[in-house]
């Protein structure tokens, strides 16, 4: 018998069963572009199955990572239901507890590493967990989704919605930065190889938007994701989640409008404030970059520390703060492993999670100055 990822048929089983008894189905998906293709596909094919989940996104910059306080208290109008974590929820011990109390059941489908064991969710996929025996460990959560609803749908899915969901876990799976081999090779590349024909009319936009610039699938991918994978909320749904649902092509011309002018201005900031923490960073040399203030955009913080990791090749740490609060995230150069980095301080910190090369964390302002200290001894013993 071939493989499966462990739990994955158990989740695809008890979703068919939740929509058979009509139990409420909520979808809570991570706001990146991974988190958004996620939900996205998986609420398709609930519904091509005659159900109407419900939808929420958490604004990591106000409610922090993962399933929150704020987020429980909102969904908790939808109890007793089913709650499916996609992209998140693997940190979430507190939290997955509070959500059984008001009267959830919960699934977690994440891929992000595993630190102290597992919430008690009643069924857990990720790829990473102990007794997972299938190979491929780096698949991003949107392809974890795509397996699951190959097994929720079976050979009710018509080739093209099979193929129009692969075309937005390639982009999902590119946008996150999962290694491009094996399993999601082929994801990718199946994914891209319809692109530029999609019949989705929140890709369409693109290809009309691009006509001019000839371009190649991947480049095509690439200024897909740099719109897509920050965008701002309505209502608990996130504009790329939005752009990508909407039916109507005109509909979508127009959020597409909206959502290039703000990546423009967002592409400004961004350079500007990579010059401001560049020279700070020239006058005063360390081992590491930890810089932050109220000012950085907590959306920005990622495509910040990229960009600062790649221009001085340090382990780099940068957060917004708020009166009591900092989120930041973290980002290090090949073969530096920054969760570990972040194991290693835990106990300064409120929550923390993610992959070696790319992480996050939350951490109260009065233990910022020591986390940095902390921080800056590790990485100097390495
Ligand atoms: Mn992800």
């Amino acid at each position: 018998m071939k493989t499966e990822i462990k739990n994955l048929k158990k989740a695809a089983q008890r979703i068919k069963k939740a929509i058979k008894g009509k139990e409420n189905i909520v979808l809570y998906g991570d706001a990146d572009l991974d988190g958004t293709v996620s939900l996205l596909i998986l609420e398709e094919a609930i519904k091509s199955l005659g159900a109407e989940p419900s939808l929420y996104f958490p604004e990591r910059g106000v409610e922090g990572y993962g399933l929150n306080e704020g987020a429980l208290k909102f969904i908790s109008k939808y109890a007793p239901a089913l709650l499916i974590l996609m992209d998140c929820g693997i940190g979430n011990f507190k939290e997955v507890k509070q959500a059984k109390k008001l009267g959830f059941e919960v699934i977690i489908i994440d891929h992000h590493e595993i630190l102290n064991g597992i919430p008690q969710a009643s069924i857990v996929v990720d790829p990473k967990q102990k007794g997972d025996k299938y190979p491929f460990k780096f698949f991003a959560a949107c392809g974890l989704i795509f397996k699951l609803t190959e097994l929720l749908l079976g050979d009710k899915i018509s080739s093209q919605l099979r193929q129009s969901f692969l075309e937005l876990v390639a982009l999902a799976t590119l946008a996150d930065m999962m290694p491009q081999i094996e399993d999601n090779q082929i994801l990718i590349e199946d994914g891209l190889s319809s692109l530029s024909s999609t019949f989705r009319p929140g890709l369409r936009v693109f290809l009309k938007s691009f006509d001019e610039q000839n371009l190649s699938p991947r480049e095509l991918a690439a200024k897909i994701i740099s719109v897509l994978q920050i965008t701002e909320f309505e209502e608990h749904l996130t504009e790329s989640y939005l752009l990508l649902s909407i039916q109507d092509e005109r509909e979508a011309g127009r959020l597409l409008e909206v959502l290039l002018e703000k990546n423009t201005q967002r592409r400004q900031i961004i350079a500007a404030l990579t010059e401001e923490i560049s020279q700070k960073i020239a006058l005063s040399p360390s081992s590491i970059v930890f810089e932050g203030s109220a000012e950085i955009p907590h959306s920005s913080t990622g495509s910040l520390a990229s960009r600062i990791k790649n221009k001085f090749k340090k382990p780099t740490f940068i957060f917004n703060s708020n009166q009591v609060l900092s989120r930041g995230s973290v980002r290090t150069p090949k073969g530096v492993n920054s969760l570990e980095a972040l194991k290693h301080c835990h106990s300064l910190l409120e929550v923390y999670g993610g992959h070696s090369p790319a992480s996050g964390f939350t951490v109260k302002n009065e233990n910022l100055e020591k986390l940095k200290q902390c921080l800056t001894g590790y990485f100097e013993k390495l």
